[in-house]
């Protein structure tokens, strides 16, 4: 298969560029987090035949399961590159491993600050080049439909897993090393930044045309860790990538900066550049509004357990969300993943009550 053709089909459903830019919409655009993933059987089918990283690393597959949620939800406004924020570690050298029902596991973890030295940063981003080639063939396949998404986890989410060895409950490990180590977290930190930038800018010449920034692990942070540990990177790397796509000459593209657990943290997340700020669900819409301001697009942020209700009351408790937000400057979504008993009704009854809504 030849990636290099970028000769991309003519964007039908400009929806979710526009709230984000801050243009008029016709209807409130929609997407969820983790669209793709284990609640859809056809993914489940694809996943019991091949391994998780396996199917990152495969662009026909990737692209395959980026399209199914776009195949059963017609009120979908954006796909999702499918792939995972731990592909950047693997770059870096260390092994991630996906282990079912458990989920991500380094056999490897960091255990000495000493141990940052040994991280490939030279040739990372070459070897996530599969991610740039699932990126062209979807936009490809996806003819044009909604935009394609591109994302990456942020510096102090990484880090997280790269120490901690997987998912934490805690993060204590980590908390030791901020505590104990603060020059070498921020050397981390840094090497981090760099490669994402340079990754970030790799999938936007390779087609995505908006890109998430996700800092999933913010909830274990202070508002005066989340400002020392996160905001200096997710800051560089937004002018970052703004800065390389000038040089080069390529179109930019809007950012959006999720920090779950940042609801304490919004007035200084609304100054990193970002042109839109994910919200999870303990965030009131209205006062994040009055916080962040006009010029800045919100996204969210219905608790993703509500999708385990009635069809009725999830309609309820979406359209009573979109009429907090309203329509300008708002893209529907999610507080967070959608997780995997979530029945599939409960996406169709979302999607569409979002579009009703207003
Ligand atoms: O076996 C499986 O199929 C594993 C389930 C799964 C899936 C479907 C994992 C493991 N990752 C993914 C895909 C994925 N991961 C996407 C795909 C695109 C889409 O949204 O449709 C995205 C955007 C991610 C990003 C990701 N991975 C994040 C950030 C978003 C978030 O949820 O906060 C994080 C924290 C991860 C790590 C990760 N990967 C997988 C799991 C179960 C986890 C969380 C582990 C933990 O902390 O406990």
């Amino acid at each position: 298969m030849d990636f290099s053709n970028k000769q991309f089909p003519l964007l039908k459903n400009d929806r979710l560029l526009r709230a984000a830019r801050g243009q008029e919409v016709d209807k409130v655009p929609v997407w969820v987090m983790r669209q793709a993933g284990r609640y859809l059987p056809e993914f489940q089918a694809v996943r019991a035949k091949h391994d998780f990283f396996t199917v990152c690393r495969t662009p026909e597959l990737a692209c395959e399961v980026t399209l199914q949620p776009l195949r059963r939800f017609e009120h979908l406004d954006a796909s999702i590159i499918f792939s995972d924020i731990l592909v950047i570690p693997q770059a870096l050298g260390m092994t991630v491993e996906m282990h079912p029902g458990k989920g991500p596991v380094f056999p490897n973890p960091l255990q000495d600050v000493s141990e940052i030295n040994n991280l490939k940063e030279e040739g990372a981003v070459s070897r996530l080049s599969y991610v740039g080639d699932a990126i062209t063939l979807t936009r490809h396949k996806i003819e044009g439909k909604v935009p394609l998404i591109g994302f990456t986890g942020a510096p102090f989410t990484l880090m997280g897993y790269m120490i901690e060895g997987g998912g934490s409950k805690t993060m204590s490990k980590t908390k030791d090393w901020l505590e104990k180590y603060p020059k070498d977290v921020h050397r981390l930190l840094a090497l981090l930044t760099r490669v994402i930038i340079n990754y970030l800018v790799m999938q936007v010449e390779s087609g995505a045309q908006l890109l998430q920034v996700f800092e999933s692990s913010a909830d274990h942070l202070t508002r005066e860790q989340f400002i020392e540990f996160s905001t200096p990177y997710l800051k560089d790397i937004r002018s970052g990538v703004k800065n390389i796509l000038n040089e080069k000459n390529i179109e930019q593209v809007p950012m959006t900066v999720f920090a779950k657990g940042g609801g304490h943290s919004l007035d200084i997340q609304a100054d990193l550049g970002y042109e839109t700020i994910g919200l999870d669900w303990t965030v009131d819409p209205i006062e994040a509004r009055k916080i962040v301001g006009e010029n800045i697009t919100l996204q969210g942020n219905l608790d993703p357990q509500d999708l385990y209700k009635r069809p009725d009351e999830i309609k309820t408790l979406t359209i009573d969300m979109v009429k907090k937000f309203g329509k300008h400057r708002y893209i529907a979504n999610l507080g967070h993943g959608i997780t995997p008993q979530t029945p599939i009704e409960s996406m169709t009854v979302f999607t569409e009550s979002v579009h009703e809504a207003v």
